[in-house]
């Protein structure tokens, strides 16, 4: 399933981020940039220890990164230009701007990819995991967030010729290539 929105293709698929063919792909970090489960934990295993000693570094320089920020580093062994590591929300019960901060993870990642000129990116489902924030609501944050991100940009600002969610859960890639479809 895939749409184009500005010359932009925003597809999804199922699968293990890890193993996507493409230029940078996101993690679902923390703010301390620890390395954690989830994909997080599925990132550090597959990329070894050159990424969790960037991040380090990031910490050690900045102290982190705030929820809805990002920060890149190296893939170390996986086949990628650069991991961009952002932070979900904790899901609250809906009243702390979960959704804003989600939305801004979206657009903070991809500010980043473009600064590195990455003509293509994927996404997990940022903070529907451990973080337990509601998939369906997740879902049209993330799709309104990166459709409303490529829209505002000319061409000349956005070298992204493809924007990828994988989705690592079933039900997850069912409302995502739903939702997609109303895009349409
Ligand atoms: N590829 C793609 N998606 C995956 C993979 C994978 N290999 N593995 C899991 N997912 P989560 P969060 C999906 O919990 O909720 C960590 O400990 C998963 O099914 O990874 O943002 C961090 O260090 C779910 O749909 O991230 C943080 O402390 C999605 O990725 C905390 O978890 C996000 O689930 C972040 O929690």
């Amino acid at each position: 399933m895939q749409i184009t929105v500005n010359n932009v293709v925003i597809s999804v698929s199922e699968g293990d981020i890890t193993a996507w063919q493409g230029e940078m792909i996101v993690n679902a970090s923390n703010s301390g940039l620890y390395g954690g489960g989830g994909v997080d934990g599925a990132i550090h295993r597959a990329g070894g220890p050159r990424i969790a000693e960037e991040c380090a570094v990031i910490r050690q320089k900045q102290g982190g990164i705030l929820p809805g920020q990002a920060a890149v580093t190296t893939a170390g062994l996986l086949p990628f230009r650069g991991i961009i590591h952002t932070v979900g929300p904790i899901w609250k019960g809906g009243t702390a701007g979960e959704t804003a901060i989600l939305s801004q993870c979206y657009s903070s990642s991809l500010s980043l990819a473009c600064s590195y000129g990455a003509r293509s990116v994927a996404f997990p489902n940022i903070s529907t995991g451990i973080f337990n924030f509601p998939k369906e609501l997740a879902c049209k944050t993330a799709l309104d967030s990166v459709v409303t991100y490529v829209r505002e940009r000319t061409s000349a600002e956005l070298p992204l010729q493809r924007i990828e969610f994988i989705c690592f859960e079933h039900d997850n890639a069912i409302l995502y290539e739903a939702m997609l479809n109303d895009y349409i």
